[in-house]
């Protein structure tokens, strides 16, 4: 049973009937219905209905990219500890000395086609980059700030539109991250945040900032680079209010009703894990685990955001990688237990994608290709793990079972909790043959696999056998 109370949410069309005055000699003008719409009351229907095309999609790509990657991890010649993209607070550099990085930020080598071209062929369905990260600088042409791509940097193209162009042109969602938090703005970094005194009046300079900077900017980016998702941060920001929250999400569906809004809209979110809190008072469409998977499965729809080394904004001396099996875990995880997958690249500041972040994301991609249909408009089958390293998935609404094993497989294996239906074929995704297996009251069903079918598949980072029946 589903407890969505974050979400709750039926479109509420509140028509206010107007008594129509007529007079005898003058015909009646229409006066337009009234139309008030609480996007925080949606029914289940209309809530499934929206969220259908994220909940098949389940992988997409992250983009960390702003002026951080100028200085790329260093400040003054020494390593700064922490993620990329908090070098300015982390080092706390006034917000004079930051802006040189902007003024320098010119990624000739910047392809939106490319970068595209790059996470379809990783087989992510959607993207979500950032507009605005915390630093405050835009990679857009805002109308109310020059702290901007167009206008500040000598790049001077306007790159939401360059990406939004390509993925519209190639079939990908395009989604935005927007920082609620804002250390460049007067008003809401609120002078604490390259170690100066906190101001007076914070409160009202933040809800100034909330209705004449960071409202009108969310109307632009609506407007002119229609997202299909808006990824808000930051939201932890103390003079942010939940009652802003509230209105933030009103918002932004008002200007785009089919908009999906992550939970951080609001304060609804819970530590690091992401979810959120038990009561029914949040606006938000998905919970937004940072740098882990849950545990289990969740009422919630939720997505785990990751990055594929320690840093999400660009650091030239970041090795850490993730293997390609790891991120291929992590994904088949992730889909096992209901959720998306959203993994990050931190592009440097001449606009390329790390070699590292590409070499994964071709074998994530190659991966996909073969076993893709375990992925994709799948949902958690009821028992969707047996030990450590076997995880299923069920096609949505069909008798088809995925069983995706982490391990390369002997002769045989076991699936305990499936069992097929009669006379049907088993395969194993990337080899043409049906397999021959066994059903055992008990034990569920065992596989055996021909060492042909095994050389077929080849050198693969997880095995996946496709089985049509039911649970047992
Ligand atoms: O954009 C990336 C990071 O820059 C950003 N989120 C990802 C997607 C990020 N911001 N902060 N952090 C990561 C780590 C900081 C977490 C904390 Fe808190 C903020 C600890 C205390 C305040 C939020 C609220 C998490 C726990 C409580």
């Amino acid at each position: 049973m589903r407890t969505l109370h974050f979400l709750v949410l039926m479109v509420l069309l509140a028509t206010a009937c107007k008594e129509k005055q007529k007079s005898e000699d003058q015909s009646a003008k229409e006066i337009p219905e009234e139309e008030t719409v609480n996007y925080l009351e949606e029914s289940d229907e209309a809530f499934n209905e929206r969220m259908a095309w994220w909940r098949d999609a389940r992988f997409g790509m992250f983009i960390h990219w702003g002026a951080y990657a100028v200085p790329a991890g260093k400040y003054e010649g020494k390593k700064v500890d922490g993620i990329g993209e908090w070098i300015m607070r982390n080092a706390k550099i006034p917000v004079d000395v930051y802006e040189q990085y902007a003024r320098e930020f010119n990624p000739t080598a910047f392809n939106a086609e490319d970068w595209v071209a790059v996470m379809k062929n990783a087989g992510m369905k959607y993207m979500v980059i950032t507009s605005k990260h915390h630093d405050g600088f835009c990679l857009w042409d805002s109308d109310v700030s020059n702290y901007d791509i167009v206008d500040f940097s000598p790049y001077g193209k306007d790159i939401l539109k360059a990406l939004s162009d390509a993925c519209k042109a190639q079939g990908i969602k395009f989604g935005l991250y927007h920082s609620i938090m804002d250390w460049h703005h007067p008003d809401a970094h609120a002078d604490t945040y390259a170690g100066g005194e906190p101001s007076e009046n914070n409160e009202e300079r933040f809800a100034d900032y909330f209705e004449n900077y960071l409202k009108p900017q969310l109307k632009e980016l609506i407007t002119a680079y229609d997202p299909a998702i808006l990824w808000f941060d930051g939201e932890w920001e103390k003079e942010f209010t939940h009652e802003q929250g509230l209105e933030l999400y009103q918002y932004v569906r008002s200007l785009k009703p089919d908009i999906i809004i992550n939970n951080r809209v609001d304060k609804g979110r819970q530590g690091m894990q992401g979810m959120n809190r038990d009561d029914n008072d949040y606006a938000g469409d998905f919970g937004t685990p940072e740098q882990e998977i849950l545990d289990g499965t969740s009422d919630f729809d939720w997505e785990s955001c990751m990055t594929m080394n320690d840093t999400w904004g660009y650091r030239s001396d970041d090795d850490n990688w993730k293997s390609s099996e790891t991120l291929i875990r992590n994904l088949v995880d992730v889909a096992a237990k209901g959720g998306n997958y959203l993994l990050n690249i931190g592009p440097d500041a001449q606009g390329n994608i790390p070699g590292p972040s590409v070499t994964r994301l071709e074998d994530i991609g190659n991966w996909l290709k073969v076993n893709g249909e375990a992925i994709y408009g799948t949902e958690n089958p009821g028992s969707y793990k047996q030990g450590d390293d076997i995880r299923f998935t069920r096609k949505k609404g069909t008798p088809y079972y995925y069983a995706v094993s982490f391990k390369k497989p002997g002769n045989h294996i076991q699936f305990n909790s499936l069992k097929p239906e009669e006379n049907s074929k088993v395969f194993l995704l990337g080899y043409e043959h049906p397999l021959e297996w066994k059903y055992t009251e008990g034990k569920g069903v065992t596989v055996s696999i021909p060492g042909k079918a095994l050389r077929a598949v080849g050198n693969t980072r997880a095995w996946t056998f496709k089985i049509k029946g039911t649970e047992n």
